[in-house]
């Protein structure tokens, strides 16, 4: 594996990426062009420019996250080809860039979904938590105030303000969009982009929906083991992958995290390493990494991912705002830091133990 950090870029990020490279074991980032709108096409110059952004600070670009699919694509309307098109002239610039791994979603209208962005734990952090009853008891519109409201001046990824202005828009396209047409109109999108991505050897990796269920009524596929087994039998190619992230994942208690890992071995590509504290089923908190501090059991997962031969970078996820950092909620610099060296004591761990 490959410890990395996700990274929005010197105009949109709260962290520098010379401070990211100070973390032990970091020299890589994922990062994504943050000012484009899904649909657009990534020129080759404006990924140059990132890379040069990363490589002057002394590290490398590890993957991407997100290059974002248009609403048209994932509701299947009747220009979604169009968008594919300009999905595809995206991969092929990336892949001529030398860059092979690609984490998307295929979320409706909202990427990610808490209830509030800075609840506080009894040591005086904040964290990102979710209680069910206070998302059933607001509309989409008060969602996007209130995370617009809370995240330190910053840009919440997948919660750009000019979303918001379309959500009424977007949820007339998905009306009839039921599970069924989702996974179909996502079938349809890998099928398109598989032959640029065995050309130039991009990893495409589906990130689960986070929560791991349906949200203000809207469809939601990528949530459980079944629903994975049938992506990625549905187009058998080993492009077409997954994002392994265990806090997306772990929402819904019934899923077997390490026993997943080992399910999927060699389509995972990527994953994402947090924990999270249940209060009750309805009731989450996003915890710090150690697995003593939530409800995972980090060891185990880490060491699935060990067991089943995982190479692709790891990142650790959301982390608390601890000792005054301001910065973007989940994204701060301190706690990230902590968990990446966790995890990296957790692989070392496991792995002279199998010596
Ligand atoms: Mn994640």
């Amino acid at each position: 594996m490959e410890m990395t950090l996700r990274y929005y870029g010197k105009e949109f990020d709260t962290v520098k990426l010379e401070h990211i490279f100070q973390i032990p074991g970091v020299k890589g980032v994922i990062t994504t062009l943050y000012d484009t709108t899904p649909g657009q096409v990534w020129t080759r110059e404006a990924i140059q420019k990132l890379k040069k952004e990363v490589s002057d600070a002394g590290g490398h670009i590890s993957g991407i996250e997100s290059v974002n699919v248009h609403d048209a694509i994932k509701a299947g309307t009747f220009d979604r080809d169009l968008y594919i098109d300009n999905y595809i002239e995206t991969l092929e610039n990336l892949g001529k860039e030398d860059i092979h791994l690609v984490c998307y979603n295929f979320m409706p209208v909202f990427d990610w979904t808490r209830s509030e962005l800075a609840r506080k734990r009894p040591d005086g952090s904040t964290v990102l938590a979710y209680n069910k009853k206070a998302v059933e008891s607001i509309k989409p519109e008060e969602m996007f105030d209130s995370i617009k409201n809370n995240s330190n001046g910053t840009i919440m990824p997948g919660w750009e303000p000019e979303r918001m202005e379309k959500v009424k828009e977007l949820f007339e396209i998905y009306k009839d969009i039921d599970e069924e047409k989702l996974f179909e109109n996502l079938c349809y999108f890998l099928r398109r982009i598989m032959p640029v991505c065995n050309k130039y050897d991009i990893k495409m990796a589906i990130h689960p929906d986070d929560p791991a269920w349906s949200v203000f009524g809207l469809p939601r596929i990528i949530t459980n083991e079944k629903n994975i087994k049938r992506m990625l039998e549905a187009v058998d190619d080993v492009h077409n992958g997954i994002t392994f992230c265990s806090g997306s994942y772990g929402t819904n208690l019934e899923n077997d995290l390490p026993h997943m890992i080992r399910e999927f071995k060699g389509r995972i590509h990527f994953a994402h390493v947090r924990n999270l504290k249940f209060n009750s089923p309805d009731d989450f908190e996003e915890a710090c990494h150690l697995s003593s501090d939530g409800s995972f059991d980090m060891y185990e997962i880490v060491k699935a991912l060990y067991e089943t031969g995982f190479t692709g970078p790891i990142r650790p996820d959301h982390g608390r705002m601890i000792w005054d950092e301001v910065a973007m909620p989940g994204y701060g610099l301190y706690d990230r830091a902590l968990g990446a060296c966790y995890i990296e004591g957790l692989w070392e761990a496991i792995e002279k133990g199998n010596k």
